[in-house]
């Protein structure tokens, strides 16, 4: 069981459709009051808080999830009470055993509003940019929650002092820098020993100057770094003609919605006035006197810690063009601009609910709203109360989630991955629950101003999270549908989601595809890969358009095959055609060795699921020639028992994302062993031994209450930062095993 630290109770987390905040010490189930005990916080809390996450990153620095955890099992938790079925042999029953018990210790995990929660941090810089616009916008947190940050900053740090930009990742600049200021925010003082040993890391390194650019702009907001050392931002680009090939609207939405608030602030040069944290902070993190840096020459200037992806030529021309035009720039034209720009950040804030599409734009509209229009206005309250939606409490502290959570997607996985095999069907409550929540998610409306901002349709169409963050994602509205049918075919629910709103999903998945056949995220693909040499960043790649993905892809492929089956007269040709160009992507996409990279996940194996899964389910239905879909999946297969540990897992560490070379873990982890076996069994892979020994590992993982250990880190985006999925040491783990029990053990 759970070694539970008492003031771990002292934290609740509320959910309503699929919104989740934490609440210290509350007595109420209703989100509005989360906040009422949260200031008045004892230093006996304090000292008890700092022992309870105590937390030991050397040896893992992924958290389990324990405090959410530990809160839906408590009182509750029992063993799966329903009748086991008796199969042929002592090993097949072990294996039916360790499903059942998976699944019923999982289904204790869903909250009463029918979704799985759970931590989704990783990245390091997401917490600053909000502790910044807090501290900007003169809001502090309670109390509380500010206890539990510290403490989590200080979790993780790294054994040199410094912090990462993601919870495995080495020190760099940007992480350490971040955190700094972050824990100088939060009254920490500068003579505290860790922050003496940080302030010596940065100093070794060359000092704040080398920041890369995003934190350049923090630091900036906050009077800690110079405008004048900030490339131009141009905000007059978001008055270009539409039609032009680089217009902003064009751009990857994460990317079009987080310059947007930056062009903002730039435009407006908003800066904390100096006072006497500033003063000492500049002090602190420089090496030389903040007075006497020159500015202009550090535009460019990166910590080779920090440097993943090296500005283009054409960017650094660009650059020159625009940090000119500042001096000479039209003022009526900057307004102009401002004045867009602002409308643009009052639409995203209402389509949103003041959610936002994500943790960075979170933090700098509600800095924008606030200069716009000041700390008492409506708009700003609203973008306060949705703070707390992005936070997340495990034993390592208080951290800011990478998304208002993974609300959709992971519903929908361990959904499908229950109802994989008839054993599913044991558990009906959480089947008619997580059906409430897909159906409750599912996009219904469409915003006022969605053409107007260049927002892909969305009616009928499903979000990553909830449908009040209302961004419709292709690939979570593939996954949707295909939870949707899986449940409708269990026959365990009354249909909700008729035929018209499966219609309308098909119709979304079909908007969604680009020319080259294959899936991207949020939009069509809306430029070309040549956007990229604008990529100003540094330190992520791939983010100026949406590029199509092999599992987005494939997740789309997997929905229509599955649509095909059940509604084979709706707009069968051209769901056909869009198979094929679909299954030609994957296809291409595939290296020599077999194996697929993944953009989301670590990841080779992650990716090459998804394409074996779509390939494997079309095979022998006449889309593309069979001995092609074949010899493609005999390919993967051989990559993946060339990958099998001697254990008989597999496990990945996240530099297969970064260095786009498979890297082989220490240990297997049993969800790239999940992934593994998933794929080794939809291909029909005929030694079976391969397949046993791997699901011995998941087995001899899995724990007396059914659960598996978190091992590494398993999300990722942009290919350099890692983010934390919580239940897939769950889903995987169980749909694999439902997998198995499928095939070889159902009779
Ligand atoms: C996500 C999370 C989900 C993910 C999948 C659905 C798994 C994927 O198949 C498509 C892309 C998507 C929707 C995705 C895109 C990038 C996101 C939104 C994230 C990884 C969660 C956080 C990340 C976002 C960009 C983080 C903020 C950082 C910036 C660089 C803006």
């Amino acid at each position: 069981m759970l070694n539970v630290k008492p003031s771990w109770n002292s934290w609740k987390l509320l959910t309503e459709k699929g919104r989740h905040i934490w609440a210290f010490k509350s007595e109420s189930n209703t989100i509005n009051e989360h906040l009422k005990n949260a200031n008045t916080l004892s230093e006996q809390e304090i000292k008890e808080f700092s022992r309870d996450f105590q937390f030991d990153k050397a040896s893992n620095p992924n958290s389990g999830d324990k405090v959410y955890r530990h809160s839906a099992i408590r009182e509750k938790f029992t063993k799966f009470k329903g009748q086991i079925p008796q199969v042929a042999s002592q090993e097949k029953q072990k294996i039916t055993d360790a499903l059942i018990n998976g699944m019923n210790y999982h289904t204790f995990l869903q909250s009463d509003d029918g979704h799985w929660p759970g931590d989704y941090g990783g990245p390091l810089f997401l917490l600053p940019g909000l502790l910044i616009a807090s501290y900007i916008s003169g809001t502090p947190f309670p109390k509380a929650h500010q206890e539990m940050m510290k403490l989590y900053l200080f979790n993780h740090q790294n054994k040199d002092s410094g912090w990462g930009m993601h919870i495995e990742g080495e020190s760099t600049m940007f992480g350490t820098v971040m955190q700094y200021v972050s824990l100088r925010i939060l009254g920490v003082d500068k003579d505290h020993e860790s922050l003496i040993n940080a302030r010596s890391w940065i100093k070794s390194n060359g000092g704040a100057t080398g920041i890369p650019s995003w934190g350049k702009f923090y630091l900036a907001t906050l009077n800690l770094y110079d405008w004048q050392g900030f490339n131009s931002l141009f905000p007059e680009m978001w008055l270009f003609p539409k039609w032009l090939p680089f217009h902003p609207s064009r751009y990857w939405c994460h990317s079009r919605m987080v310059y947007l608030p930056m062009a903002y602030c730039y435009a407006k040069q908003i800066k904390v006035p100096e006072n006497e944290l500033i003063l000492s902070l500049r002090e602190e993190i420089y090496n030389e006197s903040f007075d006497t840096i020159n500015w202009p020459s550090q535009r460019n200037a990166v910590c080779e810690k920090d440097c993943y992806t090296t500005p283009s030529p054409v960017l650094k021309w660009m650059n020159f063009f625009t940090n000119n035009y500042e001096k000479f720039k039209c003022s009526w034209l900057r307004k102009k601009a401002i004045a867009y720009i602002l409308k643009y950040l009052n639409a995203e804030d209402a389509q949103t609910d003041y959610i936002n599409i994500g943790p960075v734009n979170k933090a700098i509209n509600s800095i924008c709203i606030w200069d716009a229009y000041g700390k008492d206005s409506e708009q700003f309250k609203k973008h306060v109360a949705r703070w707390y939606d992005y936070l997340w409490i495990a034993e390592d502290g208080m951290k800011m989630s990478g998304y208002n959570g993974s609300q959709l997607w992971d519903t929908a996985f361990a959904t499908r991955a229950m109802l994989e095999s008839e054993l599913g069907k044991l558990f009906p409550a959480t089947i008619e629950k997580s059906y409430q929540f897909i159906e409750l998610s599912q996009i219904k409306t469409e915003h006022p101003t969605h053409a107007e901002f260049f927002r892909h349709p969305m009616i009928g169409s499903w979000p990553f999270s909830t449908a009040e963050n209302g961004w419709p994602v292709a690939d979570c509205t593939a996954e949707g549908l295909s939870a949707t049918l899986a449940i409708h075919h269990s026959g365990l629910v009354k249909t909700v989601i008729n035929d018209e709103r499966i219609k309308q999903a098909v119709d979304i998945i079909l908007s969604y595809q680009n020319i080259d056949g294959g899936w991207a995220t949020y939009e069509l693909t809306r430029s070309s890969k040549w956007l990229e040499k604008l990529n100003p960043s540094e330190v992520f790649a791939d983010i100026m358009i949406d590029y199509s993905w092999t599992e987005c892809t494939a997740a789309c492929v997997i929905s229509l095959l599955e649509i095909q089956e059940d509604y084979p007269d709706y707009k069968a040709g051209q769901i056909q055609q869009a198979i094929t160009a679909g299954l030609q992507f994957i296809l291409k996409q595939q290296k020599p060795d077999g194996s697929w990279y993944g953009g989301w996940a670590v990841c080779f194996t992650y990716a090459t699921w998804f394409a074996v899964e779509a390939i494997s389910k079309a095979k022998g239905k006449g889309y593309l020639k069979d001995t092609i879909l074949t010899s493609s999946i005999d390919k993967a297969c051989a990559f993946l028992v060339d990958k099998q540990k001697t254990d008989g897992g597999w496990g990945e560490t996240f530099e297969s994302c970064s260095k786009l070379v498979y890297t082989e873990a220490v240990s297997s982890q049993v969800i790239n062993t999940g992934w593994a076996l998933l794929t080794l069994m939809v291909a029909d892979f005929t030694d079976k031994k391969v397949i046993e020994t791997g699901v011995n590992v998941l087995l001899s993982r899995q724990t007396d209450i059914g659960d598996w250990p978190q091992e590494s880190i398993s999300g990722v985006f942009n290919y350099n930062c890692m983010i934390t999925y919580a239940n897939y040491r769950n889903i995987f783990p169980i749909w694999a095993l439902s997998r198995y029990y499928d095939k070889y053990i159902q009779v």
